[in-house]
């Protein structure tokens, strides 16, 4: 009885060990671009860190670019929080005129390991525009991970999601193996028994 109450722990502690979130590390900033050099206009931007919290916020993260349509679309309203995606209602960023194929940087404050990216497109009209070139920089400005035209037009409801890779591979230990092994050779014994 023993054996197998010290297995049941390993498998226990095991499990807990290799379900914990892990992600692409070390991002300073997420670029976006229009993918099919048309107006680049984006509703939201989320990007969820190993906290579970939405980092493309105001207060975690400031957003910036070269121009905007108008003083109701700037570059904040891709981190406010609103997903809604009406330009008439000043729910979104545009960038301004010319068209130049603009970037809209969002900078985090802090310099996080994020599980996943999401963006919202615009609601009201044009959303064919809304195909999306996403890079994830790090503190030097060195590519990280890249999202190869990511489509968030109307047939895609609006919005696009990408799980992003673990780049924080947590291979056990060999400390670990080894307990895991005797757990296994505990199995053995106690079904034996
Ligand atoms: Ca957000
Ligand atoms: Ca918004
Ligand atoms: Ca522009």
């Amino acid at each position: 009885m023993k054996i197998k109450k010290t297995f049941a722990a390993l498998i226990l502690g095991f499990g807990i060990a290799s379900s914990a979130h892990a992600g692409l590390i070390g991002v300073k900033s997420i670029e976006v671009k229009n993918a099919i050099n048309d107006w680049l206009q984006v509703a939201e931007v989320n990007a969820f860190n190993v906290g579970n919290i939405d980092v493309a916020s105001t207060g975690f993260a400031v957003a910036s670019a070269p121009d905007t349509w108008d003083g109701a679309s700037t570059p904040s309203k891709a981190i406010d929080g609103i997903t809604a995606g009406n330009y008439s209602l000043g729910q979104i960023f545009h960038e301004g005129d010319p068209r130049t194929g603009d970037t809209l940087t969002i900078t985090f404050n802090d310099i996080q390991e994020l599980i996943s990216f999401t963006i919202y497109g615009r609601t009201d009209c044009c959303s064919n525009r809304d195909v999306y070139d996403i890079t994830f920089l790090d503190v030097a400005g060195a590519e990280l991970f890249f999202i190869d035209n990511l489509q968030a037009t109307a047939a895609q409801n609006h919005t696009a999601t990408v799980e992003l890779p673990n780049t924080n591979q947590q291979i056990p230990e060999p400390a670990s193996l080894a307990l895991l092994a005797l757990g296994l050779v505990g199995l053995v014994v106690s079904r034996r028994k």
